[in-house]
Order: C-alpha cells, then sequence, then structure tokens
C-alpha cells in the first residue's frame, strides 16, 4: 500500500488554541483524525507529523525519500525562509503538495511568498483545515490511486 507522509511545521500543535480567526477551532488531532478515516476511504496509510524544528523536517523528507511515496506539507512558518526544507524537498522526486490553513495571498506581503511553492507539485491554500482532505486526495490522484468506488469526477476529474 501506498504510503503518504503528512508534515507539519513550526507551532501547528497550536492549532485551534491560537489565533481562530485566521486557522479556525479545529485541533491538529482532529485533523489528523480525519486524515486517517479519509486515507482508509481512499486506502492509503498516512504518517502524520508535527515539529516545531527546521532540522526535524529536514530529517522527515529525508527519510521520506525512502519510506513515502508522496508529501502533503505544511510547512508553517518555514514556508517563507527555509533554504534547507526547500534543499531537502527538492531531493524528493515524488508528488509534493504543499497547503497552509489560511490563504496566504490575501495576509500580509510577509506571508504571500512561500518558498517551498517553487518545489512543490501543487499548492492549496485558504481552504482551511479542509484543505487537508483535498491535498490528501490530490497526492493520491497524482499517483494514480483513487479507488474506482469514488464518482469519476472525483476520480477523473472533467
Ligand atoms: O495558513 C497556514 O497554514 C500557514 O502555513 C500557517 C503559518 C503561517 O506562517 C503561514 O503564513 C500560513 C503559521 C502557523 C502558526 O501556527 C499557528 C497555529 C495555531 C494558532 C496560531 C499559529
Amino acid at each position: 500500500m501506498a504510503t503518504i507522509f503528512i508534515l507539519n511545521g513550526p507551532n501547528l500543535n497550536l492549532l485551534g488554541e491560537r489565533e481562530p480567526e485566521i486557522y479556525g477551532r479545529t485541533t491538529l488531532a482532529e485533523v489528523e483524525k480525519s486524515c486517517a478515516e479519509y486515507a482508509a476511504i481512499i486506502g492509503v496509510d498516512i504518517d502524520c507529523r508535527q515539529t516545531n524544528h527546521e532540522g526535524v523536517l529536514v530529517d522527515w523528507i529525508h527519510e521520506a525519500r525512502k519510506a513515502a511515496d508522496a508529501i502533503v506539507i505544511n510547512p508553517a512558518g518555514c514556508s517563507f525562509h527555509s533554504i534547507p526544507v526547500l534543499d531537502a524537498l527538492k531531493t524528493f522526486d515524488k508528488p509534493i503538495v504543499e497547503l497552509h490553513i489560511s490563504n496566504i495571498h490575501a495576509r500580509d506581503a510577509f506571508h504571500q511568498h512561500s518558498i517551498i511553492s517553487t518545489v512543490s507539485t501543487g499548492v492549496i491554500c485558504g481552504l482551511g483545515v479542509y484543505g487537508y482532505m483535498v491535498a490528501l486526495q490530490a497526492a493520491a490522484r497524482m499517483l494514480d490511486l483513487l479507488p474506482d468506488s469514488l464518482p469519476a469526477p472525483i476520480r477523473v476529474g472533467p
């Protein structure tokens, strides 16, 4: 079975607890539970992790080179400056779906330019925590893994 790493960067352990007007009231544990439920429906394994440390994110991306078929990543604060995370992702030659809970393009200039997007296969932002479901589905579709039990508009698209 294919494995998709779902990686979350700095401070996302506080999801649901701080700044709910931007990030909502859903906790990371609730997000991961929904991801696990959806992964079971589409038939993929997921490995959900969160770290507040840039180097740990780099180590996990290196691990993913062998252990994962795709990466879903919310790099959080590492989106805008982290050359180490960017360089690590460059070595991952399978699908990378970057996601942001908020619409980073509608935020202040500091939050508008993710350098990670330059190496991401696809980018999702502004859908709230629902973006994790969309990102997981998109990653599975990139791997051609969506099951026949899903309707054609979702499995294939237009
Ligand atoms: O919208 C997103 O998912 C972000 O990646 C979150 C980052 C922010 O720097 C990006 O511009 C967009 C910040 C994550 C901070 O984590 C928090 C979690 C809960 C409450 C407060 C902060």
